[in-house]
């Protein structure tokens, strides 16, 4: 197949084995990080080469790199900014070093993602992770002490409040320009040694509690793609989040982008909209929510799109417990739902 399957794997503390990703049919890739240091330090070349060699080990590749968090200073333009930048250009020099080819990042203010609740029992007793806006409303970070899953615990309720300000001290376009900058420090670096860097859109993709959002729609993905006209300066396209605004068409961007080669890495994952806005994640099934996957998949295939695939979130199923989003039970089932449209779509481009 074109396409590169691939599978997120956390490193040591993941409670699903390499080997066990392994046995996937199908599987390639390993999508990972460098976790034990912070944002805005050098990652150690030795945790780079341990990780590419357990890999190898398990007949895998560490080639995908999700992701290199970017500072909030970079994001923010404040403080030691330059300094920030060269050490983020150094980290994708050293990736690249240990074989690495497409990473992953996000320009999404403090949070990475918005969830009310990770372990929503669904009727057949399967639990996924949902945002819904009753639970959402009346809560102002800005008042009160709030604590919703997925948001960095190391922040104190005053730091937090500080970065919302100064978020909304500079607005959408002090975003875009700081992005602006990052854009044209990294994706140079990036071409030199062969990498290509691929955004994550916002999840979700509009503002939440005041904080700017800016990778949300087709606007605004033209308006990033042009700023550094390259295919090292790619999306992650993540059909779950961009998919949770009723507004994206994601089977018309997605053949766009991909007609661009623009596309360097796709996160498949269904989710079920509600008329609120708020939106439940789903089995990766068409018929399971909201998307059509399959219509994704074509777009990609009549356009010989051979970039990463991962499918993104599962539910949790059979009673396996770990990492919300990230058993290996559901995943492994959308691995295989994902093999079977590529093979049929693939196919069908070949005749
Ligand atoms: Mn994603």
């Amino acid at each position: 197949m074109n396409m590169k399957l691939s599978f997120r794997w956390y490193g040591k503390d993941d409670p699903v084995s390499l080997e066990y990703i392994s046995q996937i049919p199908g599987m390639r890739s390993i999508v990972s990080a460098v976790y034990e240091v912070k944002p805005g330090e050098v990652w150690p070349e030795e945790s780079l080469a341990k990780m590419k060699e357990e890999c190898e080990a398990n007949h895998l590749v560490f080639d995908v790199v999700e992701s290199i968090p970017v500072h909030e200073n970079i994001k923010l333009g404040r403080g030691d900014v330059d300094h920030l930048l060269d050490v983020y250009c150094e980290n994708i020099r050293r990736c690249a070093k240990y074989g690495i080819k497409c990473v992953t990042y996000n320009f999404m203010p403090v949070f990475d993602w918005t969830r009310t609740q990770l372990d929503k029992k669904a009727e057949d007793g399967s639990t996924s992770l949902v945002m819904y806006w009753e639970q959402m409303r009346g809560l102002d970070p800005l008042k009160d002490d709030i604590h919703l899953p997925g948001w960095d615990s190391s922040y104190t309720q005053d730091e937090v409040r500080e970065l919302i300000n100064a978020y909304g001290a500079i607005g959408e376009e002090g975003l875009w320009s700081n992005l602006e900058k990052f854009l044209k420090k990294v994706i140079p670096v990036a071409e030199e040694c062969g990498v290509r860097m691929a955004i994550h859109p916002d999840d979700p993709p509009y503002p939440i509690f005041g904080l700017p959002r800016i990778i949300t729609c087709e606007e605004n993905l033209d308006r990033f793609l042009k700023i550094v006209d390259s295919p090292a300066n790619s999306l992650c396209f993540c059909i779950g989040s961009l998919g949770c605004a009723a507004s994206n068409d994601v089977v018309k961007m997605v053949r766009k982008y991909a007609e661009m080669d623009r596309i360097a890495f796709m996160h498949l994952r269904n989710v079920k909209l509600m008329d609120d806005g708020s939106f439940e994640e789903s089995g990766h099934l068409s018929s399971c929510g909201s998307i059509d996957v399959y219509e994704v998949v074509k777009a990609l295939a009549e356009n010989h799109f051979d970039g990463y695939v991962r499918p993104d979130h599962g539910r949790m199923i059979w009673g396996e417990t770990g990492k919300p989003g990230y058993g290996l039970f559901d995943r492994a089932l959308g691995a295989t739902y994902i093999n079977g449209l590529f093979e049929a779509a693939e196919k069908a481009v070949k005749k």
